[in-house]
């Protein structure tokens, strides 16, 4: 089967290419078409992939997989949440928004840095179809004091993790696929799409 991957964001496209390889499915960055990236007005990651997913699927004519995600701050009551990508501002880099993150935690002791982060997985079969399959992976941290390590992307340097003794950034992303809020959502869509 054909479908498009409804994200602009790179390092998305790495990952969830790399768990659908094995799928035999033909898959195509939205990229590929060059359409306007639909405007992300949902208040909840749900809604936000099914807007861009729907999009996706009308401007293609293909199955359309949308990834919704981002990091939700215990501290920060949830922030910045849906807002993740933008938090410091619309044009804001990786390291713009790990800057802010850390200097809105800095007066926050190590015991209370507990962040989650999200990943809502929509898969539509056309623009009209009204059973979406919908799929929510969560992965638990603490957000660092300061960043460490190159690998993925976002806030994978300040988000630690655990029972690796390191931070999201220095993990291999095979280690991080089986972890990740991202890998979890994907295993479970998978799943369903096969059941059906
Ligand atoms: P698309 O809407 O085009 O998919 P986007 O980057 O704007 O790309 P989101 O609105 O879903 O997507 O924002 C997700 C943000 O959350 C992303 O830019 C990162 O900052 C962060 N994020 C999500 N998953 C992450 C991960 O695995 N590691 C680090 N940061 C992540």
């Amino acid at each position: 089967r054909e479908i498009v991957l409804a994200t602009g964001n790179q390092g998305k496209v790495q990952e969830l290419q790399d768990l659908l390889a094995p799928l035999q499915w033909q898959v195509f960055p939205q990229s590929k078409w060059g359409f306007t990236e639909a405007e992300e007005t949902g208040l909840t990651f749900v809604e936000n992939a099914l807007i861009k997913a729907r999009h996706a699927a009308l401007h293609t004519g293909l199955p359309a997989l949308a990834d919704d995600s981002g990091l939700a701050v215990d501290a920060l009551r949830g922030a910045p949440g849906i807002y993740s990508a933008r938090y410091a501002g619309n044009d804001a880099t990786d390291s713009d928004n790990v800057g802010k993150l850390l200097q809105a935690l800095a007066d926050v002791p190590p015991a209370q840095r507990q962040a989650s982060f999200h990943c809502v997985l929509v898969f539509l079969e056309h623009a009209e179809d009204p059973t979406p399959v919908i799929c929510h992976g969560r992965w638990d941290g603490l957000i660092t004091e300061q960043p460490r390590g190159t690998q993925g992307f976002g806030y994978d340097p300040v988000f630690w993790v655990p029972a690796e003794n390191c931070t999201s950034a220095e993990l291999s992303r095979a280690k991080k696929q089986q972890l990740s809020h991202r890998g979890q959502a994907l295993r479970q869509l998978i799943q369903q799409l096969e059941q059906r």
